[in-house]
């Protein structure tokens, strides 16, 4: 599989800056050397740069900080994500913050609809990321990219006229969450959103819960695009990150998750989000991270178990 890695150093969808050297740390890290030695073929299209001109965006309702930046970012992401689907490539896009999926999953989401294709998402992360400018307490843009991407209302201005898919709200599945703002809550359960807490993964396994989502996307042939926000971890194997949430899933918890996802042969595409090497401990979380990718892409510790398959 070849993979088209993009590197989106944006920062200003979170409340602190330093997700900027996201993309300069995975690489430090050995991303892409890790991708080739599994024998992948990867075009780096290196760090994009924002434009000297950002577009001029209408006034929302509420809080929304930096729209405009986010705005150009979302718009360039879509093309990138959209020309590497296109080109038969699968795209991983390095964070950067959690914003920068409107972008690349708005890019993924037109492709697939113009191919036909069932887009799923599997949002990893502490958070929902369902905000609107009018629920946020924050009005940090990175907790409101996967409310934009099913439509909500209020961020309209972030692709203008520009081409952008959507994703259906059903197809949308939150794993890992253990933080929710208050009107988040309630729009979460008004579009009947799939949160999987970390109380269910404490009760019922990641396997379990991952494979009802596997099996999903694959009866309907479908694209499953992979949001993996650092912060999805435990604080205390990936401390860097803007906002730790602690009872995150653990170091195997996360690796059986990536393990499953190669396993099932449905992912297209990746964002690796939230890095924050300025919080980091000597490059922890990076190296995590690459590790992490690298169970997504292939890397086993030894043969696939056979067992679990025969007793699910
Ligand atoms: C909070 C924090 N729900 C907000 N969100 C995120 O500001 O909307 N933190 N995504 O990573
Ligand atoms: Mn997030
Ligand atoms: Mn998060
Ligand atoms: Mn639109």
């Amino acid at each position: 599989q070849k993979l088209t890695v993009i590197g989106a150093p944006i920062e200003e969808g979170a409340g602190r800056l330093g997700a900027l050297m996201g993309p300069a740390a995975l690489r430090t890290a050995g991303l892409i050397h890790m991708l080739e030695d599994l024998g992948h073929p990867v075009e780096d299209r290196g760090d994009l740069r924002l434009p000297k001109t950002l577009p001029v965006v209408p006034p929302v309702q509420g809080l929304a900080h930096y729209i405009e930046k986010i705005a150009a970012w979302s718009r360039m992401l879509a093309v990138e994500t959209y020309d590497a689907m296109t080109n038969g490539t699968l795209p991983v896009i390095l964070g950067g913050d959690h914003s920068l999926s409107m972008g690349s999953i708005g890019g993924i989401a037109r492709y697939c609809e113009e191919h036909n294709r069932e887009l799923f998402v599997l949002w990893l992360d502490a958070h929902s990321d369902f905000n609107t400018p009018a629920t946020s307490p924050s009005g940090n843009m990175h907790g409101m990219s996967a409310a934009l991407l099913c439509r909500e209302p209020g961020l309209e201005g972030v692709f203008g006229d520009e081409p952008h898919g959507f994703v259906k709200p059903e197809n949308l599945h939150l794993f890992g969450i253990r933080s929710i703002d208050k009107t988040e809550r309630v729009l979460l359960r008004e579009r009947g959103i799939d949160v999987i807490d970390m109380r269910q993964i404490d009760e019922f396994g990641v396997v379990k819960l991952l494979r009802r989502i596997i099996e999903r996307v694959q009866k309907a042939n479908g694209i499953l695009h992979v949001s993996f926000d650092v912060d999805f971890v435990d604080p205390s194997f990936a401390p860097g990150v803007g906002t730790t949430v602690p009872g995150g899933a653990t170091y195997r918890e996360a690796h059986l998750v990536m393990e499953m996802l190669h396993d099932s042969d449905v992912v297209g595409s990746l964002d690796v989000v939230e890095l924050n090497p300025f919080l980091d401990e000597r490059g922890k979380s990076a190296l995590l991270l690459v590790d992490l990718v690298a169970s997504l892409f292939g890397r086993q510790i030894f043969d696939k178990p056979t067992l679990s398959e025969q007793s699910a």
